[in-house]
């Protein structure tokens, strides 16, 4: 085992670093996810990036999030990309989703993608408001003018959530592609997976991804990518329209770990709304109490959620990342709570002897699925360990989340803002430089 060993950078020179990366991948009113492989907008990147900018400009973090939600559909839907003309080729592009030709509810405006990702855009827009807070007086007053004025479509993004993807309220949301859950290829979804066939005369097209990496062991497999495709077929044949898909698509899953940044995201769209004197609050507040409590539904003895296979309500137990859901949405009681913080501390997670760092791995080393780096089956992922620093804090865990915090800076010291890390010897994997790991790095190093 060599360790991945590079000069270290400081506290300052990783925020200059990170915020020149923003920079280059800047397309003016939209950051890229990355340059080569991710040529585009992505959705929860795209809140990722905000936050992170909100450290340097709270206007360009806003910017972002304006930008992503003009591509909105006209149901509510926030699409997991917003296509910008005249980038390198990423497939699928937008002839494949088709949507403007599909649904009545695309924009005539944008080229997206028909899907969604998980739902981090409220807890950005309330950390913009935040860093308003501190800026100058015509920065915080236009700031403040343009979240009202983006107050509407944010809200019609919660409701899209609560009634279409939970239909039957029981506080879970239902997502109908992995990509929807930003962990594409994670062992959560190996099952579900199992029961998409494609059409046997189904023709894939060729992937960009494995040309624009050129590393195919950190990537999904082919045999994964062609149901990826397949899926996006059904979809099509939808219409992308939720009533359908939701009876007809073969992967139909209740993703925990978005539920819970779901239940979080409401409580902070509810505190923009009360300090901007918007309304909503109880509505929103309802959707976070009905998430967290769909969340906690899930929970084994230790606090530990899983996913749920809703085309044969088979509850769906894997030792992956997601597990954690229960401390990003808050709810534990203070017994299993602690018995969550202890499992995430140890050798199945963070306390692994043979970690580089200990931040939580996408999946256990523990676990038969555990891939040290294949994508989401293995690796550890930045805007990861944000998200549990986020929801340490918010559960009162105050030590935890600083351990992490530590952690999670230090490992991005190499400068490299790599898309993910090899777990053992902290060696950057995929895509770089990679926005959102250049934002978690200037929000972690201010
Ligand atoms: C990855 O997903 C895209 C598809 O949406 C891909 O592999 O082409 C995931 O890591 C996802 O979570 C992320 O948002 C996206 C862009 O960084 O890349």
């Amino acid at each position: 085992r060599r360790l991945w060993v590079v000069r270290r950078l400081s506290r300052a020179e990783i925020a200059a670093q990170a915020a020149e990366v923003l920079r280059a991948n800047d397309r003016g009113s939209l950051t890229v996810a990355a340059p080569r492989l991710y040529p585009h907008m992505w959705s929860w990147d795209a809140a990722f990036i905000a936050v992170g900018l909100a450290r340097i400009s709270p206007s360009r973090a806003l910017t972002e999030l304006e930008t992503l939600l003009a591509a909105q559909w006209g149901n509510g839907m926030v699409p997991h990309i917003v296509f910008s003309a005249n980038a390198p080729l990423y497939e699928p592009g937008p002839d494949r989703w088709a949507s403007q030709e599909t649904s009545p509810h695309a924009p005539g405006h944008a080229a997206t993608s028909g899907l969604i990702q998980p739902p981090v855009h409220a807890s950005a827009l309330l950390r913009i408001l935040e860093a308003a807070r501190g800026a100058g007086a015509a920065e915080r007053r236009d700031v403040l003018a343009r979240i009202r004025a983006l107050w509407p479509r944010m809200l019609a993004w919660h409701r899209y959530l609560a009634e279409r993807r939970d239909a039957d309220g029981r506080g879970l949301l239902m997502i109908y592609h992995g990509w929807e859950s930003g962990m594409d290829n994670s062992p959560r979804w190996d099952q579900p997976y199992a029961d998409v066939v494609p059409d046997p005369d189904f023709r894939p097209f060729r992937r960009s991804d494995l040309a624009a990496l050129g590393e195919q062991a950190q990537r999904p497999t082919d045999a994964d990518y062609v149901k990826y495709q397949w899926l996006i077929e059904e979809l099509r044949q939808a219409r992308y329209d939720d009533e359908l898909a939701r009876k007809s698509l073969s992967f139909r899953v209740a993703d925990v770990f978005a539920s819970a940044i779901f239940a979080a995201a409401n409580e902070d769209l509810a505190r923009v709304g009360e300090a901007l004197g918007l309304g909503a609050g109880d509505e929103l507040l309802g959707y976070a109490a009905r998430f967290r409590r769909g969340v906690l539904g899930t929970t084994d003895e230790d606090g530990f959620a899983a996913d749920v296979d809703l085309r044969t309500d088979t509850t769906l137990r894997t030792k992956t990342l997601a597990g954690f859901a229960p401390l990003l949405a808050g709810g534990l009681d203070a017994d299993r709570r602690r018995r969550l913080v202890a499992l995430l501390h140890s050798p199945a997670w963070c306390g692994n002897p043979d970690l580089a760092y200990p931040l939580p791995p996408s999946t256990s080393p523990q676990a038969s699925e555990f891939d040290v780096a294949r994508y989401w089956r293995g690796p550890q992922w930045p805007p990861m360990n944000l998200l549990l620093i986020w929801g340490l804090e918010r559960s009162g865990e105050h030590d935890a989340a600083d351990r992490l915090r530590e952690a999670a800076l230090h490992q991005l010291t190499d400068g490299v803002f790599a898309e993910y890390y090899q777990p053992f010897t902290a060696h950057p994997l995929g895509s770089r430089p990679q926005s959102w790991t250049a934002a978690v790095a200037l929000d972690l190093a201010c």
